[in-house]
């Protein structure tokens, strides 16, 4: 009985592993924070856990960690080597539409988790808070598909 048990239990396990291989996506963990999340912590960081997937799927699980501000996290194409993304001085934000910006948790409050999906080809791209001023504030991070 016990034996059967450990022997289906087994098959199941491959039987997930096979799937897994097949379609699953990589999760990638983003956390949003600035100093109300820790004082010691300088500027607006985006701390994410991998910076580079493989091609296909990719689920970003971002939370915002702030106690107090509105963050989000945008995935844009980076622009060529050497070209910054655009950028509206006047309300300190990066042009979303002209950076062909790719998805977005949208405005996220403080606490709030977020999962977005997204299919990503090889390349580079850029992760960004788009709330006024934050993304000169260093919340952004390289991100890289490759093949
Ligand atoms: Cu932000």
């Amino acid at each position: 009985m016990r034996r059967n048990l450990t022997i289906a239990a087994a098959a199941m396990a491959l039987a997930l592993g096979c799937a897994g291989t097949a379609f699953a996506a990589t999760t990638v963990t983003v956390k949003l924070e600035d100093s109300t999340v820790d004082p010691s912590i300088k500027g607006m960081p985006m701390v994410v856990d991998r910076t580079s997937v493989p091609a296909g799927e990719v689920d970003f699980d971002v939370t915002n960690l702030s106690k107090a501000l509105v963050h989000e996290m945008l995935i844009f194409p980076a622009p060529p080597a050497g070209q910054a993304l655009p950028y509206d001085d006047a309300a300190q934000k990066v042009k979303e539409a002209e950076g062909h910006k790719l998805e977005e948790t949208d405005d996220m409050a403080p606490g709030l988790h977020k999962t977005v999906k997204i299919t990503l080809e090889p390349g580079d791209y850029l992760l960004i808070c788009n709330q006024p001023g934050h993304y000169k504030m260093g919340m952004w991070s390289k991100f890289t598909v490759t093949k």
